[in-house]
């Protein structure tokens, strides 16, 4: 275990240096745009999505180094839906990882900039890798696109902005968390699994065991935001309308995030005998408390 998490530390300390190289531009006019960026891409994020993809590459023997733009622009995409979400005119909230949101600080016209300027570069510079050859950019590219799109994350927020309420359907709330959370899981494990070239069989283990943590992830999301303070949780709390705690009562969603976690772990039995890290990562984000 601490072998494990000595190892998440470093892979952790290699993307931070990395991130910085490919979210950087060195224009003085651009100066305000990109401490806006900075402000949110360097402020504490768990960066579990770029853990996840390296994770999935030492599955398969792959290096860090052909995972590196594909890790970034999972985390821009990430920062970006987080500075878009918390606009006034999307959940209207003023508090991110224990600060102020970015449009407090920078005004909404800069955030939402920032935002657009994150998720436009993650698609760039996966096309600019030189290490990655075209097919694997062209498929990468195409997923990302599609987890963010209307079938994606803008849908899920979508759906939460103007169907979550109280008395929402099941359904509703699955769509909102599948597509809003679970998405960005399982699409960080499918490209990284794109890269390393893996089965059809191996795929959908991987999209599995994400779909699952994905959820058991958002419903820990939704006890923490219920139950939770500001500053323990560090953002503005109870602004998502489509909430499984509202849904379910607290127990049950405890109950429900132990099943879906035990569910991620079960999904990758295939890889058994080198999925460690793969049950420590999941058994992690099971005990995260913020
Ligand atoms: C501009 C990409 C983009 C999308 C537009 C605004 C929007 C559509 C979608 C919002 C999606 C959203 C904010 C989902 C919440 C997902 C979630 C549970 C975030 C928290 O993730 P953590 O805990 O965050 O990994 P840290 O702070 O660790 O980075």
């Amino acid at each position: 275990m601490e072998n494990i998490l000595r190892s998440f530390k470093e892979a952790k300390d290699y993307f931070e240096e990395k991130l910085v190289a490919y979210a950087t531009t060195k224009e003085p006019l651009l100066g305000v745009l990109q401490e806006s960026i900075n402000y949110s891409l360097y402020s504490g994020g768990k960066r579990i999505r770029p853990l996840f993809a390296f994770t999935v590459g030492e599955l398969f023997g792959v290096s860090r180094e052909k995972l590196t733009t594909l890790a970034c622009a999972l985390e821009m995409i990430h920062t970006a839906s987080l500075i878009m979400d918390d606009l006034p005119h999307m959940d209207d909230a003023t508090m991110r990882r224990g600060k102020p949101a970015n449009h407090v600080v920078y005004g909404q016209d800069v955030a939402a900039l920032a935002s657009i300027g994150l998720l436009t570069r993650a698609y760039e510079i996966v096309l600019a890798d030189p290490g990655l050859p075209d097919d694997k950019k062209a498929k990468v590219v195409q997923r990302l696109a599609n987890v963010v799109g209307i079938g994606g994350l803008v849908g899920g927020q979508f759906v939460d902005l103007k169907f979550a309420n109280q008395e929402m359907e099941y359904s509703a709330l699955d769509y909102i968390h599948n597509h809003k959370t679970a998405a960005l899981f399982v699409a960080s494990g499918s490209t990284a699994a794109t890269i390393c070239d893996a089965t059809g069989e191996q795929v959908a283990a991987l999209e599995e065991y994400a779909s699952n943590l994905g959820f058991a992830f958002q419903i820990l999301d939704d006890l923490l935001d219920a139950t939770g303070t500001e500053e323990e949780v560090g953002k503005s709390l109870q602004k998502d309308k489509g909430n499984f705690v509202a849904f379910y009562g607290a127990e049950k969603c405890r109950d429900l995030v132990e099943q879906y976690t035990n569910g991620a772990i079960r999904a990758i039995h295939i890889f058994d005998g080198k999925n460690d890290k793969l049950i420590v990562l999941a058994q992690l984000l099971l005990k995260r408390r913020s």
